[in-house]
């Protein structure tokens, strides 16, 4: 679904429904072109916002209660303010609830409201639906009752949001991209001093090409906080803040203490942050074989060193590799299923989706799908 009609939808849902005029907000999903599971090592990422996302639609409200609409599933939940908690099997609630949460821990009390939120970001893909829709939250309510919230708490907000009630332990970067986004552009951000720097993104006769597996294996969040807790027990064996400040010579020092399993998970992000800074001096030189080659050892690590990949998106990056039109592909996001990033020649774009869609189709017996996406603004109002 396009946003205009996104927007449209979560508007009339909220007019029809309470009888008054909303705020309306937009929050986009995120893609990441390389740095991945960098960002909570205190290492560098480079991810962009996308044309994709949740549409807030949000009002005061003088009821004792608030009550937001969630319009994809058709499903509504009503509840006071005070003495929040997550609920077990909340889904979609406990993202919002623990906005709320979050921002009453910074003493700050915003009054009950009424809301309908939409959004068209594929779920389970990697693409953030999670941190565009606490952000469109906190946005929200930061407008409505004038919370004086920068940008930045705004994201510590939603952050923690997901650390206390979703019970992933994320970094900083969906959460990032998804407010700062600017449009064109990719954002080069340093995890540890939480600045970026903008690159426009045109990669000539190139684009990108999304490819979701649209799988989902179970175990992605215990694995993800399993691996986040691997990373911060070397950097405390290594006696250094994190991952961020360690050198391989540094790691070999303690390849008797830890096992083989884990210093290769410790090596791929020390490898993958070097990689990071590659990619942008890449960029700027314009050398898309090296941009190619950095996704394709990205990858390698992602799915041999860290443990992070499945079968389909190893699939789909053999493919990749295979195909003379695509210079390089990895799998995005956390892992364990969501989609592959891939850099493909702008003029054999039809050609390599409709083969890879057939390959996958004869391998899985399921169907993958495949995205173009335009690189946008960040958390914003809509005016109406
Ligand atoms: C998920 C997390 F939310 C991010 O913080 C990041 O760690 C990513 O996985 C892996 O790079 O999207």
């Amino acid at each position: 679904m396009k946003n205009k009609k996104l927007i449209k939808d979560v508007k009339q849902r909220f007019k029809s429904h309470f009888n008054t005029e909303p705020l309306l907000v937009y929050s986009p999903g995120r893609i990441n072109l390389i740095g991945e599971h960098t960002d909570y090592n205190e290492g560098f990422v480079f991810p962009a916002a996308i044309n994709k996302g949740i549409a807030l639609a949000i009002q005061k409200s003088d009821a004792p209660t608030s009550k937001v609409i969630a319009l994809n599933m058709e499903e509504a939940h009503e509840f006071g303010l005070d003495a929040l908690q997550p609920l077990s099997d909340g889904g979609w609630r406990n993202y919002i609830l623990g906005v709320i949460a979050e921002v009453q821990k910074l003493g700050k009390n915003p009054g009950n409201f009424n809301s309908v939120f939409a959004g068209n970001i594929p779920g389970g893909a990697g693409m953030s639906s999670s941190a565009a829709l606490e952000n469109s939250f906190v946005y929200g309510l930061n407008e409505l009752f004038n919370l004086g919230l920068t940008k930045e708490e705004m994201i510590l907000v939603s952050q923690k949001a997901e650390h206390n009630f979703v019970g992933v332990n994320c970094g900083i970067m969906d959460q990032y991209a998804s407010m700062f986004g600017i449009t064109d552009s990719a954002l080069l951000l340093d995890c540890r001093t939480v600045e970026s720097k903008a690159y426009t993104i045109d990669f000539k006769d190139y684009e990108l090409m999304l490819i979701n597996t649209n799988v989902k294996h179970d175990l992605s969040e215990s694995a993800y906080n399993d691996r986040r807790a691997v990373c911060e027990n070397i950097s405390k064996l290594l006696n250094v803040a994190a991952l961020r400040d360690a050198t391989k010579a540094d790691l070999d020092g303690l390849k008797s203490e830890i096992s083989e399993a884990d210093y290769q998970k410790a090596l791929y992000v020390i490898q993958e942050n070097n990689r990071v800074q590659r990619f942008a001096e890449a960029i700027e030189e314009n050398d898309v074989d090296t941009l190619g080659d950095l996704l394709f050892q990205s990858h390698n690590g992602l799915s041999k060193q860290y443990q992070v990949s499945c079968a389909e998106l190893d699939f789909l990056v053999e493919k990749a590799k295979e195909s003379p039109d695509v210079a390089g592909a990895r799998m995005m996001g956390g892992g364990f299923g969501g989609c592959t990033i891939n850099l493909v020649l702008k003029s054999a774009f039809k050609t390599f989706k409709k083969e890879v869609s057939e390959q996958y189709k004869n391998e899985f017996g399921t169907a993958c799908s495949v995205y173009k996406v335009k690189l946008s603004q960040g958390t914003h109002v809509i005016k109406s």
